[in-house]
């Protein structure tokens, strides 16, 4: 049967489980004998996501250099790549700093690309404690701006992370309220086949709330992240555990960020080496490090690594930190890539209010 795929598109601000719950309901359709794909997204290319993604046995495909408003014509490439392997579904992360997506990316796929898929309701993530942090009086009134307006165009918006906020209500937060809101927990599962089903009844119309922005006010606020993605090689004498190896590193690069006086917003690395697979992420400054993979795996030589730092400052000094402490890391260290930047002034290539 070669139906047409739906394609789920996915938002919500930087560390809020996008990436995680593509995966866990990847795997509720997966046990239902469907297909499943996904389409990942950054700014820049060597993604941890995509990495994470394929590495967890779900065909991923992706859109560098940009968001899918700014890379519209590449998201219709690589969802046209994908369909090639008869997905029923493929989920789409936006980039987490990127808003306007319903008129940029859903309205366009809704009314010029029908013909390639069918396009689910805008679901927008939110990590219950970026919730409180974005939302009190001293908030960075820049990714609160971005916040804002992620919440302002979702079709539904999903409190992440039930598993450690038990407490949440919509109503704690006056920004959320209006909208309709499920809870869900993408690590343990809770919630997500039911908001799956939801957003596959075709109940619920996708694309209802375009956003009223001020492009020069986004693209200030999207400046003031600095953005890294960098790949190692590391070898090792004597060998060390990818645990040992990634640990000491993340424990000293979150030190120095904060002493260089950035604020970590999603750090993820992942460590393959021959002895085991292992991804760390943290979604705020001093925060331990949450760990997916094998974290008893035995000491191996060759680690390769590859690090993506989203933070808030100045590229130039995410960069001079992060050398700073690849130089103390043990053993021989190649970089083999490293691009460090701002995200650049969105510019979509069509918009459809
Ligand atoms: N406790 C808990 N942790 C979660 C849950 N969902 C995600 N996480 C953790 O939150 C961190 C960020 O999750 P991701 O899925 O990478 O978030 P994301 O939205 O894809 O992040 P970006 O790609 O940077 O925008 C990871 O360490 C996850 O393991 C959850 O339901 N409960
Ligand atoms: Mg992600």
């Amino acid at each position: 049967m070669n139906q047409k795929p739906v394609l789920i598109p996915l938002g919500g601000f930087l560390g809020a489980g996008k990436t995680t719950l593509i995966l866990t309901a990847a795997r509720i359709l997966q046990a239902r004998g469907l297909r499943v794909a996904a389409i990942l997204n950054d700014q820049g290319s060597e993604l941890v996501d995509t990495q994470h993604v394929r590495g967890s046995g779900v065909d991923a495909d992706q859109v560098t250099g940009g968001c899918f408003c700014c890379r519209f014509s590449e998201l219709v490439e690589a969802t046209e790549r994908i369909s090639a392997f008869a997905p029923v579904v493929i989920f789409a992360e936006a980039v987490g700093s990127c808003t306007d997506i319903s008129a940029t990316t859903l309205r366009p796929l809704q009314l010029d690309y029908a013909h390639l898929v069918d396009t689910a309701p805008f679901s927008v993530l939110v990590d219950p404690q970026r919730a409180r942090d974005l939302t009190a009086q001293d908030a960075d009134p820049d990714l609160a701006f971005l916040f804002q307006k992620q919440i302002e165009e979702a079709d539904l918006v999903c409190f992440t992370k039930s598993d450690l906020h038990t407490d949440v209500s919509d109503k704690v937060f006056p920004q959320i309220t209006g909208a309709t809101v499920r809870y869900l927990s993408p690590l343990t599962g809770e919630g997500v086949e039911a908001w799956l089903d939801e957003v596959l009844s075709g109940k619920v119309e996708p694309g209802t709330k375009i956003l009223d922005i001020d492009y020069q006010r986004y693209a200030r606020a999207e400046a003031s992240l600095a953005w890294l993605n960098c790949s190692l090689l590391v070898h090792l004498t004597p060998p060390l555990s990818p645990a040992s190896l990634v640990g000491p590193f993340l424990d000293e690069l979150d030190a120095g960020l904060t002493a260089a006086g950035m604020r970590i917003v999603h750090l993820k690395l992942i460590d393959h080496s021959p002895s085991g697979y292992l991804k760390a992420s943290i979604t705020r400054d001093g925060a331990e490090p949450e760990i997916v993979g094998m974290l008893d795996a035995s000491p191996a030589a060759a680690h390769e690594l590859l690090l993506n730092v989203r933070a808030t400052g100045q590229p130039h000094v995410l960069q001079s930190v992060v050398e700073s402490q690849i130089a103390k890391m043990p053993g021989k260290v190649e970089i083999r890539t490293m691009q460090c930047f701002s995200p650049a002034a969105p510019r979509p290539e069509r918009r459809y209010a």
